[in-house]
């Protein structure tokens, strides 16, 4: 390769490179990642960032944290996969170590967070119709407005957002939207006696971090029980002490009675998602009925189970909790001193968002995340006018000021 004669060459010829050959469905910030470690990444350049992205939320334990790689090349040596079609030497372990670690008699494994979705809404059928005795088919469940949970037929035919689901009709019957935060609502879509589950994120990710009033969930889960339908929480971003507690759940003491994890699962290392429940749920699947090729392979067992313990020895929920009240105080500052450009903030734990005082369509959000880029700190709106700031949740209070300290130079000024 020709000598690099000004800055940021390389970046340029491999988005070029990816733009040629890659399917356009994502528009990505210009910068070309090569390393990652703990709370920074490193673009092919050599500058470094700090990523409050996080993946997405799943890389909550650091990029490339090494516990948790030494366990993926340990067992990458040994075995990787052997299909389900034979028990392997992992699985059951594993199952009975994350069945204690959330509460739960059986787990079944799976790898995107999305297949944990459908799993969830295949388990809610099934147990409708074996357990609730509605009649075959007309098992209905309800999801909310705002939700996202994933890109799959089923998981777009829930969408309320046009771009997850323009132009792939037709949808999958059986769903039923009703607004998000609204007791009286879900309370009138209850009386429908083949309701089988309601199906939500504790806290909206892709909706701009929207963080319902306290009583919503518990009051929700109480009304679930009341009218036997299955409460079903989609903690695949809100998960895994990203949100100050290892559950989101855990902030309103509700037990979801079907949990779906993905994610930071697995540490961001490779796909592995979880749904959990109890025998009455999850034995109404018998053998032969669901599955996948990965699902609980030896790998995905063994890299599980070390980023699980990571975050229990490494404290990361009480992290989340604690670094995300500086933050959100530090912010909240921030939007008194720009109320014209910071409508506001908003989040829980290290999973925070600020709305941008600007339309939908408008570009400033984008621009002030090209901005923070060129400050080294790495963040991406979310739905036109809202940016999401999630870093990994092994983060230090000193790298968070000044992670805080970034932000506020490039908005304090911002013009
Ligand atoms: C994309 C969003 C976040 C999720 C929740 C299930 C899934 C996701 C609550 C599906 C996945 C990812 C998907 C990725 C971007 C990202 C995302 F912006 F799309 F919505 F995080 F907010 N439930 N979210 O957030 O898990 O199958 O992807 O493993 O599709 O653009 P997956």
């Amino acid at each position: 390769m020709e000598v690099l004669t000004s800055t940021k060459t390389l970046s340029a010829e491999l988005m070029t490179l990816e733009d040629r050959y890659n399917a356009h469905n994502y528009h990505p910030l210009p910068v070309v990642l090569e390393r990652g470690e703990g709370v920074y990444v490193w673009d092919v350049e050599g500058k470094r960032y700090y990523d409050f992205l996080s993946a997405y939320s799943a890389v909550n334990q650091g990029h490339c944290h090494p516990r948790i790689i030494a366990a993926l090349i340990t067992q990458a040596h040994r075995l990787t996969l052997t299909s389900r079609a034979f028990y392997n030497n992992l699985l059951g372990e594993y199952a009975e170590f994350i069945t204690q670690y959330f509460g739960y008699d059986r787990v079944l494994p799976m790898n995107t967070g999305v297949e944990g979705v459908e799993t969830a809404i295949k388990l809610a059928r099934k147990w409708a119709y074996k357990v609730k005795k509605v009649p075959e088919s007309e098992a209905r469940i309800i999801f909310v407005e705002g939700n996202f949970h994933g890109r799959t037929l089923g998981a777009i035919s829930a969408s309320t957002d046009p771009e997850s689901r323009r132009g792939f009709g037709p949808y999958m019957p059986g769903f039923i939207v009703i607004p998000y935060n609204d007791i009286p609502a879900l309370e009138a879509a209850l009386q429908d006696p083949t309701v089988a589950g309601l199906l939500l994120e504790p806290i909206q990710g892709e909706a701009g971090v929207n963080v319902p009033d306290d009583s919503y969930i518990p009051r929700a889960h109480a009304l679930c029980k009341e009218h036997g339908v299955l409460f079903i929480a989609d903690e695949v971003q809100t998960g895994i002490a990203r949100t100050g507690r290892l559950l989101c759940c855990d902030h309103h003491g509700v037990k979801p009675d079907i949990l779906i994890l993905g994610k930071a699962l697995s540490g961001g290392v490779l796909p592995v998602s979880a749904v959990l429940s109890n025998d009455e749920i999850m034995l109404t699947i018998k053998p032969g009925e669901h599955g996948s090729t990965f699902g609980g392979n030896p790998l995905a067992c063994a890299v599980a189970r070390e980023a699980l313990k990571v975050v229990e020895d490494e404290k990361l929920a009480e992290n989340a909790e604690t670094l995300g009240r500086v933050f959100r105080a530090r912010m909240e500052a921030l939007q008194q001193k720009r109320p014209d450009l910071i409508r506001l903030v908003r989040g829980k734990g290290l999973l925070n968002a600020i709305v941008i005082n600007d339309s939908e369509e408008s570009e400033t959000a984008w621009n002030i995340c090209l901005a923070l880029a060129e400050n080294g700190l790495l963040a991406k709106p979310t739905h036109g006018n809202i940016i999401r700031f999630a870093p990994p949740l092994v983060m230090t209070s000193g790298q968070l000021e000044e992670c805080c300290g970034i932000i506020e130079r490039v908005l304090s000024d911002w013009a």
